[in-house]
């Protein structure tokens, strides 16, 4: 990448000072860069000037929205948290003439907690999310390598296969992958952005082994939905 690399820093601010679950909150992202002076311009990306993913400490919530850019390197977005605990939120942007920057904080929200929901890899692969069958295939589990998603849709109920796909965020689908420690957060695109099923692909690299929960998003009749699913990556 020839692209500069621009340290850009996020001064996140939540109103409440701390949010409570089940009340919507709003949240300040303030970019700037490493002297502390606000970017102010940003390039879209997928559409949009930034996506912010929330996710539960244990990966069973996830909310992906998109904060308004307000001006100054200000962005707004609301956000309510469905219960109680640790969350972690990505912020993912391009300051215009720097790479992708991802930025990320931990919030504590109050009140009644969820029971934890263990993570564990899916012994098979396969759900059925809005009347669609979805299959995902790996074409490796070993981290470090190149590894390809392929998503595959069938009409659940019909067992034909779905080929009328339809762009969400100017993509066939949206692929976000999170770590089991929270550490490592992957946004990655398909690799043909036009497909329309029955096959979606994407392409990314484990950067490290252990076990990884990863939401593909899609659109069909109008409908976005989402298909989670957990997998072990091993060394
Ligand atoms: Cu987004």
């Amino acid at each position: 990448m020839e692209h500069e690399q621009a340290n850009a820093d996020v001064l996140w601010s939540f109103q409440s000072g701390q949010p409570a679950a089940g009340a919507e909150e709003a949240i300040e992202l303030n970019v700037t860069d490493d002297a502390g002076a606000p970017i102010e311009k940003f390039d879209l990306n997928h559409e949009k000037l930034m996506h912010l993913i929330a996710v539960s400490s244990d990966l069973n919530y996830f909310s992906h929205i998109h904060p308004n850019y307000e001006s100054g390197g200000k962005f707004t977005v609301k956000e309510t948290f469905p219960a109680a605990g640790t969350y972690k939120l990505f912020a993912d942007f391009i300051p215009t003439g720097a790479a992708q920057q991802t930025m990320s904080t931990e919030v504590e929200v109050t009140g009644q907690a969820a029971a934890k929901v263990e993570l564990k890899a899916d012994q098979e692969l396969v759900k059925t999310v809005e009347g669609q069958q979805v299959k995902l295939a790996l074409s490796t589990t070993k981290a470090g390598e190149e590894a390809k998603l392929t998503y595959t849709f069938e009409d659940a109920a019909t067992g034909e296969p779905v080929t009328d796909l339809e762009p969400y965020l100017g993509a066939v689908g949206h692929v976000v992958i999170i770590s089991g420690d929270l550490a490592k957060y992957l946004h990655v695109h398909p690799l043909d952005e036009a497909a329309k099923g029955p096959d979606a692909v994407f392409a990314t690299e484990f950067p490290e082994p252990g076990v990884y929960k990863i939401w593909g998003q899609f659109q069909r009749g109008g409908k976005t939905f989402i298909v989670p699913f957990v997998v072990n990556i091993q060394a």
